[in-house]
């Protein structure tokens, strides 16, 4: 009996202990896991294109999910109101006027970053993340005069992500192309591709000549190599086996981005999964035409709302979604006919993407770069809505604080606390726009200085924002910027044009 009851002593003892360890081990994790983070990229989405901020024509309940379950700001930016400018700036931290070349990249433009400085993928990387961008790319690829058949690089490999699979630019320019680390996904040696952006190949139709071979036709630009019976920016040649097929595309980036969380969900990952909705040209699958009533415009945006609710899903399924944080935003504010008659204008009824603010994308005024911009962690975030000031150049310098690492790019500021919803204090203030043509935000006001050009780009119907008078908005009190304040307020004109100068002299 005596030994029987040293025996269950014993046991005791290592049953308790071992439970302990397991506790602790659990609040070490919940401490020291590093959260997975998520950014969902939209291409071209309007500040009114998501319910969760007023549309009422179009339902977005999976953007939504986001919106709720999460922080949903309302004065979230992209720092350009067009691409490849706000993706530089997000993923390098670096105001687009400082590079001569983030502005709208051809198709075979090099890559835009300079090697070796940190980006968002390189910061996390070195804090122990496994990097990853699947979509839209746009920021050049390869060096000069790239051979497309062969390695191509530097590429996303070199700036810090560990793996990517990128449509090569825009779904409207060419290469028609998927690109997977650094080679173009299923090319056929035997069938090279060649792209050219000054001439066309000989013997290949173009859409300028040959409208009857296209099943949507351009409005402007877009009339030169056709394939998939769409017209495109630019010529190409050859690589048949490897060209994209509009329709299929917002499936093949979900099905590689639930491919990710599967495959890196047992290490802390970093996923830029970058949709290429609702940019021309708009292209739904057969599931998702004519779901909105509202033209192609409205029925890619539902598609890439389904996308993001089956990705959100994934998450679900494999435990992940408490202790990731899901970024939702978009590169620039909506255009409807950005090239192509799909009926985005004629169909429009109701509809506003802009969502009350002025202007669009390509344009200075609020429209342009006033994006949706949503933060879910449930770990931390307690849902709401949040005013902070916030930007998407922000992420790396946010990032690198939660990760304890250095920021080392000139223009990102860590608002962690604002995009985790501790704090309702985001940036003081922002510069906007790409080169020289800049706005300057600054608490509730705005600055446009003046800029020569037309105050309409015609082809796509939205206010340039252009002006040679200085122009000075209170956005707060005047959301459309309807007055100009300048006049009445020189003292505040005069500091901000100070600020921006000091910014550009940084
Ligand atoms: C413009 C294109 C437009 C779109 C845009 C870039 C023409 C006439 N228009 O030059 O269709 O491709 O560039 O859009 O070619 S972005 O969202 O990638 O910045
Ligand atoms: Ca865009």
């Amino acid at each position: 009996m005596k030994y029987i009851k040293i025996i269950l002593f014993f046991c005791l003892i290592i049953v308790s202990s071992c439970k302990s360890k397991e506790q602790k081990n659990e609040d070490i994790n919940i401490e020291d896991k590093k959260p997975n983070i998520i950014v969902i990229y939209a291409d071209d989405l309007g500040y009114g294109d998501v319910s969760s901020y007023g549309a009422t024509e179009l339902i977005t309940p999976n953007f939504d999910r986001i919106a709720n379950e999460g922080l949903r700001f309302t004065n979230g930016y992209a720092s350009s109101p067009t691409c490849t400018p706000s993706r530089y700036a997000m993923l390098s931290g670096t105001y687009p006027f400082r590079s001569t070349r983030a502005k709208v990249l051809a198709g075979n433009a090099p890559l835009l970053f300079e090697l070796g400085k940190q980006t968002l993928p390189s910061m996390l990387h070195n804090a122990g993340y496994f990097t990853g961008v699947i979509g839209k790319w746009h920021l050049g690829l390869g060096g000069e005069d790239m051979d497309w058949n062969k390695k191509i690089t530097p590429g996303p490999l070199e700036i810090g992500f560990d793996y990517s699979y990128v449509m090569a630019s825009t779904n409207d320019r060419v290469p028609s192309v998927y690109v997977k680390n650094h080679n173009i996904v299923g090319l056929d040696l035997n069938d090279p591709i060649e792209v050219n952006y000054r001439s066309n190949f000989d013997g290949e139709p173009t859409g300028k000549e040959h409208p009857e071979l296209l099943k949507i036709h351009p409005s402007h630009g877009h009339n030169q190599s056709i394939h998939n019976g769409i017209s495109r920016i630019g010529y190409q040649r050859g690589g048949k086996s490897a060209l994209f097929i509009d329709e299929n595309m917002s499936d093949d980036f979900l099905k590689e981005s639930i491919k990710f969380v599967n495959t890196h969900k047992d290490e802390p990952f970093f996923l830029f999964y970058s949709l290429h909705q609702p940019h021309v040209p708009r292209v739904p699958h057969p599931r998702f035409s004519g779901k909105s009533g509202l033209g192609a415009r409205g029925d890619v945006i539902l598609e890439a709302d389904w996308a993001v609710g089956q990705f959100l899903d994934e998450l679900d399924k494999l435990g992940l979604a408490e202790n990731t944080i899901v970024i939702f935003s978009s590169d620039n504010g909506p255009v409807l006919d950005d090239g192509y008659h799909d009926e985005a204008v004629t169909k429009i009824g109701n509809h506003t993407p802009k969502g009350g603010l002025r202007g669009g994308k390509y344009s200075l005024f609020d429209a342009g770069t006033h994006v949706p911009f949503m933060v879910r962690w449930p770990a931390k975030i307690t849902p709401g809505t949040s005013d902070a000031l916030v930007c998407q150049i922000d992420l790396i310098a946010s990032f690198s604080a939660l990760t304890k690492q250095v920021n080392t790019t000139p223009d990102s500021e860590n608002i962690l606390d604002a995009l985790i919803g501790k704090s309702n204090v985001g940036r003081e203030s922002l510069v906007l726009g790409q080169s020289n043509i800049t706005s300057y935000r600054k608490g509730d006001y705005v600055l446009i200085p003046p800029h020569k050009g037309s105050a309409v780009y015609k082809w796509v119907d939205i206010e340039t924002g252009r002006d040679t008078l200085m122009q000075l908005y209170n956005l707060k009190e005047d959301k459309s910027q309807q007055h100009n304040l300048a006049s009445q307020y020189p003292e505040i004109v005069e500091k901000m044009t100070q600020e921006i100068e000091s910014i550009r002299n940084k």
